[in-house]
């Protein structure tokens, strides 16, 4: 499964967004430090279920008439400080919970309402800008000090005839998620000596910090928007890539009330509607979140996520069945499966992902939207429904 990691300060909302993204109760307090043990659960991106080009709505549990969940994983981790990657703050185990994230979600406590350690200050005291490059930075000097610690294994290994650089880096790397393609563009991307005993702090360095950008892109969540200076969300906006507004307490809200029965709304949906009996004060509570999501078109909280997945990691959603008429598994279940792929994927890249035999089995592919066989190296595309051929099934 992908999986999404929650990083930044103290205090700046990481488990509330948590919570609301997997309805697990954590810990939550206006302190940094809250969170010491990592939680780890699943949440889901949302997309466009093919069952929309259907008759009838699939019904599967993760269709909501149409608007289809996902399942990812989620990790929140404790909160990051300044000087993290030597210990700082409760120190790197907490950068090493990272590794096998596959995309990093910066939560930035945009209201400024917390300094770089996470204690609580007044509104817009802090920058909220000034907490942006630090979670790179102790990243990648993680990341380094990794290199660091096994660059004598690699001194090693350049002694035997045999001695293959790539391979020896994709050794010591796929524990934080690098693959060959990665170590092979990283090595073109930087100047080293070719004698790995001729490297220096900087050249692991500078090939530290080009496996991060390649393996833990990140997207930064402007959180607690629901209090924060507009001027602090445009200046956000023009200091990052990606910055989505967003207020996790306001989506954990939602959720309870949709669980309570008292509102309708699906997570992602930019507004919601009042179905039950509320007091006075409930009402006040959710038109506050209300407004916030019309200025920014939801609560940010599945945006996030949604963007983490589909346009930054470039993934698609592709949907195996085995009857390609009815769409339906073995059991008559329509649509009961989701996998998110790689864009670009091709038929045997599903197989392999619904199962290793299926894959080794595979014989050919139908598009079931067309009722047509489609070739091994068509490149799948988001939302297609596939029925895979395959001597194991
Ligand atoms: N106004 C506002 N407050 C929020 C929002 N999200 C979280 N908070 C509050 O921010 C405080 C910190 O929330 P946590 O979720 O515990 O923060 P954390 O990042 O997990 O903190 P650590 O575990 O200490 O690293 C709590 O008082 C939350 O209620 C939001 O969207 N708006
Ligand atoms: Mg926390």
């Amino acid at each position: 499964m992908l999986s999404i990691a929650l990083a930044g300060k103290p205090n700046a909302g990481k488990s509330t967004f948590y919570q609301a993204a997997t309805m697990a109760e954590v810990d939550v307090g206006n302190y940094p430090f809250t969170t010491i043990d990592a939680n780890r659960g699943v949440t889901h991106v949302r997309t466009e279920c093919p069952c929309l080009d259907r008759e009838e709505r699939c019904g599967d549990e993760h269709c909501h008439d149409g608007k289809r969940y996902v399942p990812v994983e989620l990790l929140d981790v404790a909160g990051l400080v300044p000087g993290a990657h030597e210990g700082k703050g409760l120190g790197n185990q907490f950068l090493d919970e990272l590794s096998n994230a596959d995309v990093v979600l910066h939560v930035v406590d945009a209201a400024g309402a917390t300094n770089a350690e996470g204690e609580p200050v007044e509104i817009g005291e802090h920058d909220p800008v000034d907490d942006l490059d630090f979670i790179e930075r102790e990243m990648d000097l993680w990341l380094a000090s990794i290199v660091e610690r096994n660059w004598e294994s690699v001194e090693r290994a350049s002694r035997s005839p045999d001695f293959d650089l790539d391979e020896t880096l994709v050794d010591l790397l796929s524990g934080v998620g690098a693959s060959e393609l990665d170590v092979s563009r990283a090595l073109r991307e930087i100047d080293y000596p070719d004698d790995p005993i001729q490297w220096t702090d900087e050249d692991r360095e500078a090939l530290a910090r080009d496996i991060r950008e390649r393996t833990k892109p990140i997207v930064v969540v402007a959180n607690k928007a629901d209090i924060a200076p507009e001027e602090n969300l445009r200046r956000l906006r023009e200091a990052a890539d990606t910055v989505i507004p967003a207020t996790a307490d306001g989506e954990l809200a939602l959720r309870k009330a949709a669980e309570a029965g008292v509102i309708e709304y699906d997570p992602g949906d930019a507004d919601f509607e009042i179905v039950g009996d509320l007091s006075d004060q409930q009402q006040q509570g959710l038109e506050k979140i209300r407004d916030v999501m019309a200025e920014w078109g939801g609560t940010g909280i599945q945006d996030a996520l949604d963007y983490a997945v589909y346009d930054l990691l470039e993934h698609i959603t592709v949907y195996p069945v085995q009857n390609e008429t009815h769409w339906t598994d073995g059991q008559g279940n329509v649509l009961p499966d989701a996998f998110l792929l790689p864009e670009s994927s091709t038929p045997t890249d599903l197989a392999y992902a619904v199962h290793s035999d299926i894959g080794d089995g595979y014989l050919h592919a139908v598009d079931a939207r067309k009722e047509m066989r489609i070739s091994d190296e068509t490149e799948l595309e988001e939302g297609d429904v596939i029925k895979i051929v395959s001597t194991a099934n």
